[in-house]
């Protein structure tokens, strides 16, 4: 478009996902502090000229009160921010209901909960109730500050309903929507009580993305198996309307890491790492403390290697840095625990009086710290039993293109499809398969190590998160464009 003094204005581009990019604190009754964090996706879209972002998505506070709502409202409006106000019986059914204890486990294979079947029926439905409820309000949030030719995007498996609350405002609205976590199989994804809503609120989207081809097609298949309409190479058509459904694989913000490891406070941390573990190789896990991510069978992998391998024994160490999550949940309390349990089986089994073979945090790392830690380590070993992605593989290929050092990485992450050349790929299930591809990596020579760097360095760099964002919301443009041909034609 062009504006009156004749320059051109970019699109508005309306992000919405549950959570918004920022960490806010109330100071006061009407004064809030806050701070963005730098994840992937506002990387991605700050480094986007073509367009203009405002984000829409919960603050992550319950807010009851009218003067906090109207403080923070303008407090985000600074940061191009628009808030969704959910309450905390919402937040307890939809978010940590239907989106954490059904949705993410279900599109990770992990199955519904089984522990008592009629009760989980009831809570499901409540929780089904206030998941399209919680949608809801969000369409309400980004029809208010709708205007015309703006592009809608959509995030998440929070926000599978939106779609169709959002064409039910305004049929000319521009919507996309974007799945992070993998969309599984077509024979898990029936097991699922709400599963035909589910399926039509999203086709209700002018484009669907995914990370890969396999998660596309399964949606697909989900779409022709259980509601029987057509696919189409394009994607999914019902009763003459197409949604086109692609694949559209995330990167990150490469230079970002790139140059991060020039700052003389990288530089420190890095000398410090190496002065620590002289002498020793060094192996690294960073995730989320997470059943999908596959971090007890990792260590146990860990000790079957010293097991079999006993030259190694206090020549190697593994760092595996834990962020906890969802701590308030009984599952992850769990998991916790088992993980604590056998890394001090092994660090009892296997350290000396001057070196134990696992170092474990259960904390996040600061960015300049977490670039350090990549940059001067040997092996990553990311293990997920399923990953929609997995941005820690590339984050760890940007920050190693002095070391070169090994990538193994799980089969059934979507990284597996864009940096399997490079990369060891391993079943994470299979605990002496990956316990063997640990002493290849700590064996390879430096030419294959160097050769299969070079392939995924080059990737990462040139597959950024800034180039799948402009990706996905050109091809928005451009669906929406072929869509009014046909219908004229
Ligand atoms: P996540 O499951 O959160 O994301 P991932 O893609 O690995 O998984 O991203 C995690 C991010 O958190 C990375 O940027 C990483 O640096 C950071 N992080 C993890 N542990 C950390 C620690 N201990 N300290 C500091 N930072 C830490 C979801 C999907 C993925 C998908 C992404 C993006 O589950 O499959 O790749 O969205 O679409």
């Amino acid at each position: 478009c062009e504006r009156q003094d004749g320059r051109l204005c970019r699109q508005r581009l309306l992000v919405v996902a549950n959570r918004l990019p920022v960490s806010a604190v109330r100071r006061g009754e009407d004064s809030w502090s806050l701070e963005i964090s730098a994840g992937g996706l506002v990387s991605a879209l700050l480094g986007v000229k073509e367009f203009e972002a405002r984000w829409i998505g919960w603050a992550g506070v319950n807010v009851p009160d009218e003067i906090g709502q109207k403080a923070l409202t303008k407090a985000l409006a600074e940061k191009r921010c628009i808030p969704v106000f959910l309450d905390e019986e919402i937040v307890h059914q939809y978010y940590n209901g239907y989106c954490n204890n059904i949705l993410w486990p279900l599109f990770h294979y992990l199955g519904l909960p089984q522990e008592d079947r009629l009760a989980t029926t009831r809570s499901f439905q409540s929780q089904f109730a206030a998941y399209k409820k919680a949608n809801q309000m969000f369409a309400d949030v980004v029809n208010e500050h709708y205007e015309e030719g703006d592009v809608v995007w959509c995030h998440d498996y929070h926000l599978m309903f939106l779609p169709k609350c959002l064409k039910e405002y305004n049929s000319e609205m521009k919507v996309g929507w974007f799945l992070h976590t993998p969309f599984p199989s077509s024979e898990i994804h029936r097991t699922l009580p709400s599963r035909s809503e589910l399926l039509h609120s999203v086709l209700a989207a002018d484009l669907v993305g995914f990370h890969t081809y396999d998660y596309a097609r399964h949606f697909v298949s989900a779409c022709t198996r259980i509601l029987g309409l057509e696919g189409t190479p394009e994607g999914v058509e019902d009763q003459g309307r197409l949604t086109r459904v692609a694949a559209f694989p995330i990167g990150i913000d490469s230079d970002r890491f790139i140059h991060a490891l020039e700052l003389p406070q990288v530089q420190d941390h890095i000398k410090e790492l190496k002065e620590r573990f002289k002498g020793r190789k060094v192996m690294l896990g960073v995730d989320r403390l997470d059943m999908i991510k596959g971090i007890p069978q990792k260590i146990l992998a860990f000790e079957k290697f010293l097991e079999e391998n006993t030259q190694w024994r206090e020549k190697v160490v593994l760092l595996q840095i834990a962020v906890p999550t969802r701590t308030d949940v009984p599952e992850y309390q769990k998991l916790t625990s088992q993980v604590h349990e056998i890394v001090g089986r092994i660090n009892g089994r296997f350290g000396t009086l001057t070196a134990v073979p696992i170092h474990h945090l259960d904390r996040s790392l600061d960015f300049h710290a977490l670039c350090a830690l990549y940059a001067v380590t040997d092996v990553a070993l990311v293990t997920s039993l399923r990953d929609g992605m997995n941005l820690v593989s590339y984050e760890y290929v940007a920050c190693q293109d002095a070391k070169k050092g090994v990538l193994i990485l799980s089969e059934f992450a979507g990284a597996a499809q864009s940096l399997g050349a490079g990369a060891i790929l391993v079943n994470p299930w299979n605990i002496t398969e990956v316990a063997a591809s640990i002493a290849q990596a700590l064996n390879m020579s430096s030419e294959e190590r160097e050769k299969r760097h070079k392939h995924n360095f080059s990737h990462v760099t040139t597959h950024t998160a800034q180039e799948w964002a402009e990706t996905f919301v050109s091809e928005l443009n451009d669906t929406v464009v072929e869509a009014q041909l046909r219908t004229r034609q």
